[in-house]
């Protein structure tokens, strides 16, 4: 151990870091690494210290960090920046080292660690360690435990990881405010033994809202409901990373909360275990199965499964509008509803606009024009077509043969000959009727036939 003191974790981008020792270099304040890049990075595989498989980040990084003696020390700059939710959507945010939400920071069950906060913004902040146990002056609850980090000025937490599992960091100061304006990230912390509850591949993303009004730049920080903006890492569909599988791989996935709604998360083709929360890990005689699992407000579920099921699966929030971009929300249901009048009137005032929702809503063919900075409200194509999503939705995309350590997406599934549902040529065989010349004394006949009731006799 001694002699790999001084060495660093992964990062090149930190290699004069390892002749950094004595106390003159202990003051010195680690290089803050920099994000330009919306796009999932390749995983941080340590170099020293115990082994682990480095988490993946959707559509985000891993923080580079520095030893220095016994203090593993990583540098957030809170400040500015400018997120990109998806191909033609950018929104001003505040956040962490460029990126909002902010990079993943990674260590070892044990590690001592030293974080760094430099201050960028135009307002105070601190930042609070969510569901890491840790000395109460560490805690980061500004004016409870510390003072504000004022505007320019860097902070210094100090802590040792005492246990292993999946936390979260945010600031706890103007709380609503700057969370509503992205500043967020995901803090994992490896067990120190290798083999526990290993995993093959394993990702992390934490789930954020905003109301953004369609053509506009900035978050609403006051909204408390109706938010139009739901994403993972700060992205919507189509701008989520897949997630590639190697087939049969031992899967993990590490999903935070931080938006002002639950969100039941769902998996297509398998089931899973929740294994974890932010509380610690799961024991096994406490799994059930399950294909979706709620994550509540605040808190942090992991789920283990076995990629066995090849293809690519849609993973989704099973709320619907959740799945959906920026939408008006009072939008009347015009199923079943005639347009031709309306058309006509509507038309005669303003040419482009186009009725719809008489036959449903799907809009995989339509371009409608839309303000700029503003997705369409369902979007994404696939192999067979418009996938109609937006917002919380990606694709678990599971490959015979992909190699360990490629994140790269494979591209669409192939599927086997005759696996494919298809459209049905011939004549439909009649459906079975259920006989209707039931007992006087059944249910069926005490409703009193209406406007709404069809009888078949
Ligand atoms: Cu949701």
């Amino acid at each position: 151990m001694l002699s790999r003191r001084g060495l660093i974790g992964g990062a090149a981008m930190l290699a004069s870091a390892g002749a950094i020792s004595g106390r003159a270099q202990a003051a010195a304040i680690p290089e803050a690494p920099m994000m330009d890049k919306a796009a999932m990075q390749p995983p941080l595989v340590p170099t020293s210290g115990p082994d682990y498989q480095p988490v993946v980040t959707l559509n985000g990084w891993t923080l580079p960090w520095r030893m220095n003696g016994e203090w593993k020390e990583f540098h957030l700059v809170a400040e500015p920046v400018v997120r990109e939710f998806s191909e033609g959507m950018k929104v001003n945010l505040w956040g962490y080292n460029g990126q909002a939400p902010g990079p993943t920071i990674e260590a070892v069950e044990g590690d001592k660690v030293r974080i760094f906060v430099t201050n960028k913004l135009p307002e105070h902040t601190t930042v609070h360690w969510h569901g890491l146990i840790l000395p109460n002056g560490m805690d980061g609850v500004g004016g409870l435990t510390q003072p504000h980090i004022k505007p320019g000025k860097t902070f210094v937490y100090e802590f040792v990881l005492t246990k292993s599992g999946t936390f979260m960091y945010h600031p706890h100061s103007d709380e609503m405010v700057q969370m509503a304006m992205g500043m967020m990230g995901m803090f994992i912390v490896h067990p120190r033994d290798p083999a526990f509850r290993r995993v093959d591949r394993d990702f992390v993303f934490v789930m954020s809202t905003y109301k953004i009004d369609p053509g506009t730049y900035l978050p609403q920080v006051n909204e408390m409901t109706d938010f139009n903006m739901w994403t993972w890492n700060s992205r919507v569909f189509p701008g989520i990373d897949p997630l590639p599988v190697r087939l049969n791989d031992r899967v993990r996935i590490r999903i935070g909360n931080l938006t002002m709604t639950n969100h039941p998360i769902h998996l297509h083709g398998h089931n899973f275990h929740v294994t974890g929360t932010d509380g610690g890990w799961v024991p096994e005689t406490a799994y059930w199965p399950e294909t979706t699992t709620d994550v509540p407000v605040g808190a942090v579920r992991s789920i283990d499964f076995v990629a066995d099921n090849p293809g690519d699966w849609a993973f989704h929030c099973h709320k619907s509008h959740h799945t959906m971009n920026a939408m008006g929300h009072e939008v009347r249901n015009l199923i079943g509803v005639s347009r031709k009048d309306l058309a006509a009137a509507v038309n005669a005032l303003a040419p482009d606009a186009m009725v719809m929702g008489h036959t449903g809503m799907a809009m995989g063919d339509m371009e409608m024009p839309a303000p700029d900075n503003t997705l369409p409200m369902m979007t994404g194509t696939g192999q067979f077509g418009p996938i109609e999503m937006g917002g919380m939705f990606t694709t678990v995309k599971i490959r015979e043969g992909l190699k360990p350590g490629d994140y790269g997406d494979p591209g669409p599934y192939r599927h086997p000959p005759g696996t494919v549902a298809y459209e049905f040529k011939g004549e439909p065989p009649r459906p079975t009727q259920q006989k209707t010349d039931a007992p006087s004394s059944a249910p069926a006949r005490a409703v009193k036939p209406n406007a709404n009731t069809r009888h078949n006799h």
